[in-house]
């Protein structure tokens, strides 16, 4: 299956003039308060957000796992799926791949499919938090962290053999994300772990390609519940600065505690030139891996303000924009086409903020006025931006209304059937 040109015309005929009548009245509103919106166009144009192979199938909980049908049964079969989510939004253009689940097999067969559907390789994941079949040691109690140094090589290695994998498809980034913790108090000792984890990072990082960047993620609590290594954003920047140049701070919009203030550790990062990537997804309660924006947009908008600004005035290098969401209700390849929209639409909404005034209403301390101006952004229909976006790129004007038309789905059954399974969560 693949989206072709007159399937998104097609869609896009349909759509076109109502398109066309909000994105003129909205580029008119816009003008008039000064924005420049072919600027802000252009800006959502260059957006990408990779697409985690592992959020492919129907994903589930720890209670229990619902495929659902025509689901990829492979690597290959994945990067097709992004092929179509990048052939509708235009704004998809890359996989994160998570190792062991997605060891590519034939990776000229890989690298090919992925240049025929124009699909870049982002960060590459490692995976110390399970144990593999025949593994000689186990990770139970703790992978980077053990206290048994047979545990921490075991561990170390597989990073390696993960960049190397990496290396081989194109990818300039480890993402590593450890489970590694305590249940209980007294388990374990906390400083030594910390100790430990530092040392085996290091040897991950001397590895390292000059070119690449090892982006650190942290998460509070799960699932161990008592004490996690790297528990928050001090911890992995803490570990980042130690690491050196190539060391970055990874947020996943979901490992925080219940209202913790993301866009200021965003800002703060940022102004440390230590922000590496984000993993995206929003949350009611804990690491709920959601839909992006499902839950709290102006959120995921006060983040995006924090990142323009950051942007022009940080020299915080380039960024992995990946999303890690995943779970058991929707078409897998609608709920990532509603993250991404979700994604650039807060952008649209941080870009069109007027900078010039806020400054000046901070600058007066007139705080109701700083409220009004990025209230005033944040209630602005952009969604005729974010289309005309994709438009300009030959992609649909609403990609989950052009992969409902072209019923993606049915002709996913057609081709794989309706117990095909995709690895992963
Ligand atoms: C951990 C996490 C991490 C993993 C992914 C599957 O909760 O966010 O990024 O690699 O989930
Ligand atoms: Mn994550
Ligand atoms: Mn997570």
């Amino acid at each position: 299956m693949k989206i072709t040109q007159s399937h998104i015309e097609n869609s896009n005929d349909e759509l076109k003039k109502n398109h066309t009548e909000s994105f003129d009245f909205l580029s008119n509103q816009l003008s008039d308060k000064g924005v420049d919106v072919n600027l802000v166009v252009e800006k959502i144009r260059a957006l990408q957000i990779a697409i985690p192979s592992w959020a492919l199938g129907a994903g589930g909980t720890r209670f229990g796992r619902f495929s659902g049908a025509g689901e990829p049964a492979d690597l290959i079969q994945k990067i097709q799926d992004i092929g179509i989510i990048h052939a509708l939004n235009k704004s998809s253009n890359a996989v994160s791949l998570h190792i062991p689940w997605d060891i590519p097999q034939d990776y000229e067969a890989i690298r090919q499919i992925a240049k025929d559907l124009d699909i870049n390789f982002d960060a590459v994941n490692s995976n110390t938090f399970q144990d593999q079949p025949g593994q000689k040691v186990s990770y139970k109690y703790g992978s980077l962290a053990n206290s048994d140094k047979a545990v921490r090589e075991l561990a170390v290695e597989h990073n390696k053999e993960v960049i190397k994998i990496g290396e081989r498809l194109g990818s300039k980034a480890l993402t590593v994300w450890l489970a590694d913790g305590s249940s209980f108090p007294g388990q374990h000792s906390i400083r030594k772990a910390l100790a430990n984890t530092h040392d085996s990072l290091s040897s991950i990082y001397e590895y390292l390609p000059s070119d690449w960047k090892i982006l650190v993620e942290y998460k509070p609590y799960e699932p161990n519940f008592y004490s996690t290594v790297i528990q928050d954003w001090g911890t992995s920047f803490l570990l980042a600065n130690k690491l050196g140049p190539k060391a970055y701070t990874l947020v996943d919009l979901g490992h925080h505690l219940p209202n913790t203030n993301i866009e200021q550790i965003v800002a703060t990062l940022m102004t440390e030139e230590k922000l590496g990537g984000f993993h995206f997804n929003d949350s009611k309660y804990g690491d709920d891996d959601l839909t992006v924006g499902s839950v709290k947009p102006y959120q995921l908008f006060l983040i995006f303000h924090e990142l323009v600004q950051g942007f022009a005035e940080t020299n915080n290098p380039s960024l992995s924009w990946m999303i890690d969401a995943s779970h058991n209700v929707k078409d897998p390849l609608e709920d990532l086409l509603q993250s991404v929209e979700a994604i650039k639409l807060a952008y649209a909404q941080a870009l069109i903020i007027d900078q010039k005034a806020l400054e000046d209403a901070q600058q007066n301390h007139d705080t109701a006025k700083a409220q009004e101006i990025l209230q005033d952004a944040y209630r602005t229909d952009v969604r005729a931006l974010v289309s005309e976006a994709s438009r300009q790129l030959g992609g649909a004007i609403s990609p989950i209304k052009a992969y409902r038309k072209v019923g993606v789905r049915n002709e996913l059954i057609k081709e794989r059937g309706t117990d095909s399974k995709a690895s992963g969560l």
